[in-house]
């Protein structure tokens, strides 16, 4: 039985050589490493690290592991040297691998010299090195990195109006679902008042901004709207008219980038409008909604899942076929033109897995080639997925791929999990950090996910947080009050406490924290549309201003504290209630220590002496240190 066999792992890093000198390339000289090119972001570097393996008598021995994306389907052969297998491999700078050995390409072995594991694997940890490989195409070290990015989605036509002249009035839609005013120049005038910087954002995803036609459309519940939400394009080279001028968006642009800002637009290419001239000229590039004497509309006569990248959401949304290659190069064309003219940092990419894959293909590449190679520095385009998909990690990281694919997508499994634990109190403390442990670096140490609790298809999370929630299940999209009986802002501040304790969650975990425009004064409704109300700028009431403020603190912490964007996670304890855990990049170390219940709580676990409370300004001493009902410390060694 190999797995007898002594093994060792060497961790080598003092000494890692800054490139050729002891990386095998091996089976992995394929992996687009550029030995020639040290100027890339963290992400995208590698240490070389040497792996080793007691030697008796085996034929072959590989390691594999997470340090590749195909690192456990394509292993790294090791080379035998007197009694030891022997293999340098380029690893993830910073981030911990999981590994295994496979003997004689048969036999799975962890390595019983490391006693560190992790989902049933070695674990070896994090290493950072002075010179490094950089992975091909990968973003300049002074680009921005989106582990930075804390987003702020902007619902344009809901935002704010600064400019009457540009507002829209749809025949028969009813009035939730009718253009309010909300335009460009409203999302400038905040941007340039800092009101995004206040909050520790540093980046804004707009609504989509082609032009939508100017007719009502019925939806499923028997309502008719407009396309006030911009997921109807009518022409991909047209800008909505309704939310302002093509000067307008390039002035929202500049103005955000002045202010550090990044901005992302929501990308519609599922479908069209009916009534668009491309349609018209060209219904060979759409799948036929009819379906051999059926209508195939998803959910009715299509199935959503099976037949999910050809059915038509309505049967006024003809769906793209880009099987087809000249529909898909139009689309694509018209993508990389609203780059173009307005300077955008990525996209939104709205049910992605609703078209067929060679699109999204076909836009990193082309994305690579004529914007990332000619801007300066070179930036990493962001590209967010929407897959609606609350169950399977799986398929929604089969999406991901930084080199080909999409950067990131919206973490639905773990909002489930924050939802059911923080804000619901439905399940306990520990399922959240036992899923969480398994999370943090389930999607590649590339991956930028986008964390969060609410968003516009979802009734408002504020409700989720009352003392009984709005709604009994967590999957609940709030539709049965979306159009009547809407329910108010909640007049107590256990809500919003709660709420406060699910960004305490994002805002001190990894990924790229999302604000739902209007959450952070815990704006109410209920399914869309009443969770796309006006954003409330007055009148907020004493609750509303305190979760604003809280807010506030924790996008400063988070600027404040490399640990907390990307740092490495470990639960110091954790009971039903309260979960204490440690974030730690480097020298920078900072303890979080969240109380979920409604009662005060004594956590254990932190660092024996005096600690100062960052988020409430406190002094507290460890290694007990109570946490009041409803509340949460962040915590560093003064
Ligand atoms: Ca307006
Ligand atoms: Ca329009």
């Amino acid at each position: 039985m190999r797995a007898t066999l002594l093994l060792s792992l060497l961790l080598c890093c003092s000494a890692c050589g800054p490139t050729s000198s002891g990386v095998d390339g091996g089976p992995d000289a394929g992996d687009g490493l550029d030995a020639g090119t040290t100027d890339c972001g963290e992400p995208f570097r590698r240490c070389a690290l040497e792996f080793r393996f007691r030697a008796i008598d085996e034929t072959t021995v590989e390691v594999r592991g997470s340090f590749r994306d195909d690192g456990w389907t394509q292993g790294v052969r090791m080379a035998r040297d007197g009694d030891t297998w022997k293999a340098s491999v380029p690893v993830p700078y910073g981030a911990a691998v999981e590994y295994k050995f496979l003997v004689n390409n048969s036999v799975w072995v962890t390595d019983p010299a490391n006693p560190k594991t992790r989902n049933g694997n070695s674990l070896a940890s994090a290493v950072t090195c002075n010179a490094w490989t950089c992975q091909a195409g990968a973003p300049s070290a002074q680009a921005f990195d989106w582990r930075d990015a804390v987003l702020y989605f902007v619902f344009v036509d809901r935002f704010l109006d600064a400019d009457s002249s540009n507002n829209c009035t749809v025949p028969g839609a009813d009035a939730a679902g009718q253009y309010q005013g909300g335009d460009w120049k409203g999302v400038t005038r905040r941007i340039d008042e800092g009101y995004f910087n206040a909050l520790g954002v540093t980046a804004l995803w707009l609504t989509v901004p082609l032009d939508n036609p100017a007719v009502a459309g019925l939806g499923k519940d028997g309502r008719r709207s407009s396309g006030y939400h911009g997921y109807w394009p009518v022409d991909l080279s047209a800008l909505e008219s309704c939310f302002g001028t093509e000067a307008d968006l390039k002035a929202l642009v500049d103005a955000a980038h002045a202010k550090g800002l990044q901005v992302l637009f929501d990308f519609a290419m599922v479908h069209l409008h009916s009534s668009a001239p491309v349609f018209q000229e060209h219904p060979q590039w759409f799948w036929p909604l009819d379906n051999g004497g059926t209508s195939c509309v998803c959910g009715s006569g299509c199935d959503w899942n099976s037949q999910g990248e050809r059915c038509w959401f309505t049967d006024y949304l003809p769906h793209w076929n880009y099987t087809v290659a000249a529909a898909r190069e139009y689309s694509v064309d018209r993508a990389l033109a609203l780059v173009a003219k307005t300077g955008v940092d990525g996209f939104r990419l709205d049910a992605i897995k609703h078209v067929d894959g060679s699109w999204l293909l076909s836009l990193r590449r082309r994305l690579q080639d004529e914007v990332v190679a000619t801007r300066s520095p070179r930036p990493r385009f962001y590209l967010l997925g929407e897959t609606y998909d609350f169950g399977s990690r799986d398929y929604l990281k089969s999406f991901v791929d930084v080199a080909t694919k999409l950067d990131g997508q919206f973490d639905f499994p773990l909002r489930l999990e924050l939802l059911k634990a923080v804000v619901m109190r439905q399940s306990p403390m520990t399922g959240l950090a036992a899923f969480v442990e398994s999370n943090d670096a389930f999607y590649g140490p590339q991956a930028v996910m986008s964390t969060w609790i609410g968003n516009h298809d979802l009734g408002r999370v504020i409700h989720m947080a009352e003392d009984t929630p709005l709604w009994a299940d967590p999957y609940a999209d709030g539709q049965d009050r979306a159009w009547v009986n809407p329910p108010a802002l909640p007049g107590y501040r256990r809500p919003f406490e709660r709420l406060a304790n699910a960004f305490v969650f994002l805002f001190t975990s990894p990924g790229a924290p999302l604000l739902y425009y209007g959450d952070e004064v815990g704006l109410p409704g209920a399914g869309d549309p009443d969770n796309r109300r006006a954003m409330a700028w007055t009148g907020l009431s004493a609750d509303q201003q305190w979760l604003k403020g809280r807010v506030a603190k924790l996008g400063q912490l988070r600027q404040a504290h490399p640990a907390l964007r990307h740092g490495q996670r470990a639960t110091l304890s954790v009971t039903g209630d309260t979960w204490v855990y440690s974030m730690t990049k480097g020298p920078d170390v900072v303890y979080v220590a969240l109380n979920r219940g409604d009662a005060d709580a004594t956590v254990t676990g932190l660092p024996t002496g005096a600690l100062r409370d960052e988020y409430s300004d406190a002094s507290v001493s460890g290694p007990a240190v109570l946490v009041p009902a409803r509340s949460a410390r962040i915590l560093v060694a003064p």
